[in-house]
């Protein structure tokens, strides 16, 4: 080959790898966290934790502080956060944690290689109550009456999220679960209170509007309230479409007996993990725990369990508050001895396990 010919030859190919570099997509925010989140679920299920690193029994707002990593050397691997209040312009959420804080953590949490998941409990658009607030006639009011507010919501909602960079300013891939426990009657979107027309409506609505901010960064999770007897027919009537929902979660706490929430759990989980299979779609207890974890053998004879049994992605655990309402272990208590048991099993994984 004379130079010019080998000249023109070098070109073609790297015209060549242009034109596949610009057909492959590079893939999105949630593309790559369901990536990973369908290969760390084949390893075990990620233990989760809400508000982590904000408080604990005894302490607020100290740096690099947690109870579960003060009671098992560990971080979770998920932490949880949640937005109520931002819809309102707040500059603290409905628990007093401030939203600059929680972009920190977020960021903090990412960066350490951890999963990010995000709630909302949001005031009740038609007569600024909270989100308990379930006056019949609160969903109707948001597509018909009060579009505008709740368009302003969402606004608000979507102005914060772009906010969750990294230090190159990247989006933060999260896990979103809007409009939970909505089988349940005590949010003003729970299905006592609107029509499974009016639920999808309001669901659409959220979920088309993030994303025509941009935001495809997000895993969409749906996830309603433990019930014991869950039907396909029932769930499907609420159930947002498998082209809108990435995630499956369960939100099951233990308020009564033992045995009533282990057998309830097992009949939904059974049967959600029959439709998660069939409809390809990840699994989760997106909330669950037992207030001030009164049973120091609960972690490992109760809940340890029922996350060895189902394909769960995670299972997380909601806040320590304080002395009464908290469900995450306490360093230095008998439960908190317990939750050590829970972090050794193999089955359930922390930051160190899912950043081999
Ligand atoms: C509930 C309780 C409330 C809290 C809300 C949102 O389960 O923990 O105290 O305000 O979640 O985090």
């Amino acid at each position: 080959m004379n130079r010019i010919s080998r000249t023109l030859r070098t070109m073609s190919l790297l015209l060549t790898a242009l034109a596949l570099v610009g057909c492959h997509q590079t893939p999105t925010g949630r593309e790559q966290l369901l990536t990973r989140l369908d290969a760390l679920q084949q390893q075990g299920c990620m233990f989760g934790h809400q508000d982590d690193p904000m408080y604990g029994l005894g302490w607020a707002y100290d740096a690099d502080r947690s109870d579960v990593l003060l009671t098992c050397g560990d971080w979770p691997a998920v932490m949880g956060f949640d937005l109520g209040g931002i819809e309102k312009n707040d500059s603290k959420n409905l628990d007093s944690v401030p939203f600059a804080r929680t972009r920190e953590e977020i960021r903090r949490h990412h960066q350490r290689g951890g999963i990010i998941t995000l709630s909302w409990h949001p005031r009740n658009p038609m007569n600024g109550g909270t989100a308990w607030d379930a006056t019949d006639g609160t969903v109707t009011a948001i597509l018909s009456t009060h579009t505008d507010t709740f368009a302003l919501w969402l606004e608000r909602v979507a102005d914060y999220m772009l906010t969750l960079t990294d230090e190159n300013g990247q989006p933060i891939p999260f896990i979103f679960r809007p409009w939970h426990e909505n089988n349940g009657g005590w949010f003003w979107w729970g299905e006592p209170h609107c029509t499974p027309q009016e639920f999808h409506a309001l669901w659409n609505r959220t979920q088309d509007y993030l994303l025509s901010r941009g935001l495809n960064n997000i895993v969409w999770a749906y996830s309603p309230n433990l019930d014991g007897s869950m039907t396909e027919e029932h769930f499907l009537q609420r159930y947002p479409g498998d082209d809108r929902v990435d995630l499956i979660g369960l939100d099951a706490y233990q308020w009564g007996t033992e045995e009533d929430f282990v057998r309830q759990t097992n009949a939904d989980l059974q049967f959600l993990t029959a439709f998660a299979r069939q409809h390809s779609k990840l699994l989760a207890l997106t909330e669950c725990g037992y207030q001030s974890v009164p049973d120091s053998t609960w972690w490992h004879r109760v809940l340890l369990p029922i996350v060895e049994a189902y394909p769960l992605s995670h299972a997380l655990v909601w806040r320590n508050a304080d002395l009464k309402e908290h469900f995450g272990p306490v360093p230095g208590t008998p439960q908190g001895n317990d939750f050590r048991l829970f972090h050794a099993s193999p089955r359930t994984l922390f930051l160190r396990d899912i950043n081999d």
